[in-house]
């Protein structure tokens, strides 16, 4: 029995397409800055998001976690929010590598106000931490891929510029933001001084992501991923990869957001699950399981046995994802799946 693998955007295979593109890629040292396909999509990149420069990294947790390292020093503080990919799926790195601080402050589905923000900066006495840096996510995944609004964006922007304190945006999926909203990945991207984006989610390349930013900021960026093991070199195969990725599987995000909505609206009938219908934004479906016995994990098992494959975000929590190798006749059978299994 094939099953639907509903884990994770992350679980795409390259097409014969693709492969072709990354077969037929152009390819140098890129440790010598040679490789002609690296360097033409960070520049593409770069455009896009209306930054000076941008670096090609193997994954988004090596973009995040560059941006931390090239914008803070040891014993800052870096405020997040508490369900955000940073601080709960990186496996502590900003201890690690960056020896910062986090300071989680609670949001809404994952969106922080300004008014929540502000107080979590610290005051300027010598013996507190010095907060540097802000990072948000675009969608949020925790809450169920949630959409950034601009508008608190643009006054977060001012409030922490007035307090000299630098904007990350962690951008995974941010090109699913900007495809439901029309907002493009720019006008995002003008408010952070640093944007990490990921090709090897929805837009099904199989590896790479990037992080961009300012000319300085960047080269300090590209130091770190040397010192973290993440020199490549003929990495244009898997940039050729993501051009492709770019180019054909931007638009189409829209499909995916249609086929979270189809699942939601079947699998709220549910007893024992909680779907936020405001939380239905993107490709990401967040089920609250807290009402059942099972907790997630056991829940997972027995779906996975009858075909379906969900993964869990907390023990209360299980996650159905859309994506570019499930079509909408899948996401029904999957709906019905669910369905029986939970009514046995
Ligand atoms: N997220 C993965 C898991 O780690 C949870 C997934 O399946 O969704 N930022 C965000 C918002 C992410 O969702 C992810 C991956 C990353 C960063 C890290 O990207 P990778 O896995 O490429 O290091």
């Amino acid at each position: 029995m094939k099953k639907i693998d509903l884990r994770s955007d992350t679980v795409t295979k390259p097409s014969m397409e693709m492969r072709a593109a990354m077969s037929a890629a152009e390819v140098g040292d890129d440790v010598y800055g040679e490789d002609p396909t690296v360097i033409l999509l960070q520049k593409k990149v770069a455009e896009l998001l209306g930054k000076e420069s941008a670096l090609f990294t193997p994954t988004g947790v090596m973009a995040n976690q560059l941006a931390l390292k090239s914008q803070t020093e040891p014993g800052n503080e870096v405020i997040v929010e508490e369900e955000s990919h940073i601080f709960n799926f990186e496996t502590g790195a900003p201890a690690i590598l960056s020896q910062v601080m986090l300071r989680p402050v609670k949001g809404e589905l994952g969106i922080l106000r300004t008014s929540q923000v502000v107080p979590a900066v610290r005051g300027p006495v010598y013996y507190n931490p010095v907060t540097t840096l802000l990072c948000l996510e675009n969608t949020h995944n925790k809450a169920g891929g949630t959409i950034y609004p601009l508008e608190e964006i643009r006054t977060l922007r001012s409030a922490m510029q007035e307090r000299n304190i630098r904007m990350h945006l962690d951008g995974a999926r941010l090109w699913n933001a900007s495809a439901e909203t029309g907002i493009s990945p720019k006008e995002y991207a003008q408010y952070f001084d640093t944007v990490s984006v990921c090709f090897s989610k929805g837009l099904g390349a199989p590896i790479g992501s990037m992080l961009a930013g300012t000319h300085q900021t960047i080269e300090r960026a590209r130091k770190f991923r040397k010192i973290f093991g993440g020199g490549m070199r003929q990495v244009g195969i898997l940039a050729a990869a993501a051009i492709f990725a770019l180019e054909r599987n931007r638009e189409r995000l829209k499909e995916d957001h249609e086929k979270i909505r189809i699942l939601a609206k079947s699998l709220s009938s549910i007893r024992g699950f909680s779907i936020n219908p405001a939380a239905v934004q993107t490709n990401i479906l967040a089920i609250d399981i807290s009402g059942l016995k099972e907790n997630a994990s056991e829940l997972i098992g027995k779906l996975a046995k009858e075909g379906v494959l969900l993964s869990s975000m907390s023990e209360t929590t299980i996650r159905a994802v859309a994506h570019l190798d499930v079509n909408q006749d899948e996401i029904r059978q999957s709906a019905e799946i669910i369905h029986r299994v939970m009514e046995q």
